[in-house]
């Protein structure tokens, strides 16, 4: 039986890639911090309906010490690894530079290195971002395209694709990154703008609230489904050569037009209840991102099955559904 240890298992994509392993037949192992252990019903909200799976079993460590690391893979001895655990919210990386650079850059060196010494076999899988494009050079991009981060957050998933690109190349690693568009679903948590204006479109429908303050409305994003791009994660570790993909719709959407998808969607009108507050608003904005897949099509096989509209209306579907019913409600 094949062994995948994913660290990240608690998260939006950790969850749906846990799924999609099981499913698959794989023995997952979740890498988690014992706090996490030690508060199942918040911190493992996502993952509480796998439990009962025999194939799932979480090892706890922490990214920020190499020793932790080294255990748990030398435990493990894993086939593939997902890397995918990191401080993902952008606007946090300017609160706090110094914690994101140092664990996400950390983070996924002692795991490749610890990956390269004890199973040099195994395939490892890096989660890169398309916020390493940030002040775009073109539109759309590809793998190709220079990178410009415009963040904390950036410069960190800039160093770990390079350092999983140079494991590669010094060590003969099958390492991959794969360079992932803004990705969303009802397990999205609710500091990301999406999920905020879909919660809030739920609580402004039951009464509960009038209005949604947010930053940049003309901010675009080429917004898939977190589903989709965990089969594209997994696809790129099922090739005989590793490479790094970009994994997006091809499409792009302003934040306002999915405020006004969202609230349209339950007969609202956005103008009446979204209102601009600046401290939303980045020191330094990525204005737009906008994917070429092409390459992940021809290669990988993989295309995206989810659209805008489907990622949208389920989202707020969810969150109506999880105000009105809480016990009731699914992830
Ligand atoms: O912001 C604008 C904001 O925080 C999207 C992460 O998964 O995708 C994600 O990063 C846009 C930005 O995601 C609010 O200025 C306006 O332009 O949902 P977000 P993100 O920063 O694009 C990439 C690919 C990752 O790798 C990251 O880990 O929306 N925006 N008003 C706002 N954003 C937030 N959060 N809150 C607002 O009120």
């Amino acid at each position: 039986m094949k062994k995948a240890f994913i660290t990240g298992i608690t998260g939006q994509d950790g969850s749906y890639l846990a799924e999609l392993l099981l499913e698959k037949g794989y023995k997952v192992y979740g890498f988690v911090r014992r706090v996490a252990l030690e508060d199942t019903e918040h911190r493992m909200s996502r993952i509480k309906h796998l439990f009962g799976n025999d194939r799932l079993e979480l090892v706890s460590g922490s990214l920020e010490s190499y020793p932790s690391v080294y255990k748990a893979i030398a435990k493990v001895r894993p086939d593939e690894v997902y890397h995918l655990a990191a401080q993902s919210f952008v606007s946090y990386s300017f609160e706090d530079e110094f914690s994101t650079l140092q664990s996400n850059i950390s983070g996924s060196h002692y795991i490749l290195s610890a990956v390269n010494d004890i199973v040099p076999k195994a395939k490892f899988y890096f989660a890169a971002s398309s916020e390493m494009f940030g002040k775009v050079c073109e539109v759309p991009q590809n793998e190709q395209t220079r990178f410009h981060p415009r963040s904390v957050y950036g410069i960190s998933k800039s160093a770990g694709f390079d350092l999983t690109r140079n494991y590669r190349e010094a060590y003969d690693l099958f390492a991959c990154s794969g360079i992932l568009y803004n990705h969303e679903s009802p397990r999205r948590g609710f500091e990301f703008v999406t999920r905020k204006i879909t919660s809030h479109v739920a609580m402004i429908k039951q009464g509960l609230k009038d209005t949604l303050a947010l930053g940049n409305l003309e901010a675009q994003r080429d917004w898939g489904h977190a589903k989709d791009y965990v089969r594209a994660m997994w696809m790129m570790l099922q090739q005989d050569k590793p490479d790094d993909y970009v994994v997006c719709t091809g499409e792009t959407h302003s934040v306002r037009k999915f405020c006004e998808k969202a609230f349209s969607h339950v007969g609202l009108d956005y103008q009446k209840h979204v209102i601009v507050d600046e401290k939303f608003y980045r020191p330094a904005e990525v204005d737009i991102l906008l994917g070429d897949y092409a390459k992940a099509k021809k290669v990988l096989g993989w295309e995206p099955e989810i659209s805008f509209d489907e990622l949208v209306t389920s989202m707020v579907d969810h969150d109506i559904e999880y105000l009105t019913n809480k016990n009731k409600a699914t992830l």
